[in-house]
């Protein structure tokens, strides 16, 4: 154990203590053991937060309220985990936002390239009431959605040269490079408008096909890379920062609707403060995994300004591609929110 304490305290920043649990006890409604599948690691923010999570489920119901939380995918993965939630074999889980398009295909606004330019204007668009449609949206579906949190900024990693320009991505003669996506159309979209050979996978099944060489590469926020090892297998990375991806934290319907609306309140309020706790977390992580990705030998190529506009100019296809179908009235609500946090 203190071995692998050890590594996992090798592998996280110095992240602040999540803040005391205040507030009122609930009554005694009844006791549930609540199960909840993630996709990452115990280091990772995600985990960390989720531990939060359940830590003030059990101090504010005097133990009534067990929240088991299972990483690494032992449960499945997103698209599986968000099927089990449907069907009432798992009562929770965290996951992108980008498989959850086919329950809510507004959500693909999150991943329309290069959208959210900061953090800042990224939180506030979580925050804001669009995104609470989009949570409300998921009604009716077997999913109650509580609360939006991050994964953060994507960044390309490959285990075949330095990417620095979108040619070094298309490869020109060499061929284009196999990246694996989400499963998500305007993902794919994406890495074939750059001249990739984009590969849908599950996550869980990723760290194998990169070693196997079955896949060239993959894009995820640098904690990711670092808490899921995947510097062990991928040499090159690329601060392209092409996608903010957020999480989401959901529950089953059946398990919320067993729930008595006091802990219905609770679980609720509980999202909402471990999702800015799992911001925070993800955001003191961000550019430290970086830095230790780059210690664990990765060879990191940080993009200029012009290198990171000849992305955003060679995807513009996928705007023109997709801006139809997820709403140009909602991206023009998005776009708003973000110039007003760029103007402040
Ligand atoms: C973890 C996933 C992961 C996501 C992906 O469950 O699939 O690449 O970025 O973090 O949600």
């Amino acid at each position: 154990a203190t071995l692998t304490l050890g590594m996992a305290h090798a592998q996280t920043p110095d992240l602040s203590e999540p803040p005391a649990i205040d507030g009122d006890m609930v009554g005694d409604h009844g006791s549930h053991t609540i199960r909840m599948g993630i996709g990452l690691a115990e280091s990772s923010p995600q985990y960390l937060s989720s531990q939060y999570f359940a830590d003030i489920l059990a101090e504010r119901s005097d133990g009534r309220l067990t929240v088991n939380v299972f990483p690494n995918s032992q449960l499945g993965d997103d698209v599986q985990m968000m099927e089990m939630m449907q069907t009432g074999t798992l009562d929770m889980s965290y996951p992108s936002s980008s498989p959850a398009t086919t329950y809510v295909p507004e959500l693909a606004a999150f991943d329309l390239p290069f959208l959210l330019p900061t953090r800042e204007a990224a939180i506030a668009v979580m925050n804001s009431d669009v995104a609470q449609s989009m949570l409300d949206a998921f009604d009716g579906t077997g999913i109650k959605a509580l609360a939006f949190s991050e994964n953060g900024y994507r960044q390309l990693s490959n285990s075949v040269r330095p990417v620095e320009t979108p040619e070094d991505v298309g490869g020109l003669d060499m061929g284009g490079l196999t990246i694996r996506t989400m499963e998500n159309p305007v993902h794919l979209s994406i890495w074939e408008t750059l001249g990739a050979n984009p590969t849908p996978m599950a996550f869980g099944e990723l760290f194998s096909a990169m070693e196997q060489g079955v896949v060239d590469g993959q894009e995820n926020p640098w904690s990711t890379i670092l808490t899921s090892n995947f510097y062990e297998v991928q040499e090159y990375g690329s601060e392209t920062r092409h996608v903010y991806t957020p999480f989401m934290l959901m529950m089953s319907e059946r398990t919320w609707d067993d729930l008595h609306p006091e802990y219905q309140e609770l679980v609720q309020e509980a999202a909402r403060k471990s999702a800015a706790y799992e911001i925070q977390l993800a955001t003191e992580y961000d550019d430290w995994a970086r830095n230790r990705l780059e210690e664990l030998g990765m060879q990191i190529n940080r993009l200029n300004d012009e290198q990171i506009a000849a992305f955003q100019e060679a995807v513009q296809p996928v705007y023109d591609e997709w801006a139809p179908e997820i709403g140009e009235d909602l991206i023009a609500d998005i776009r708003e929110i973000v110039d007003e946090t760029m103007n402040n």
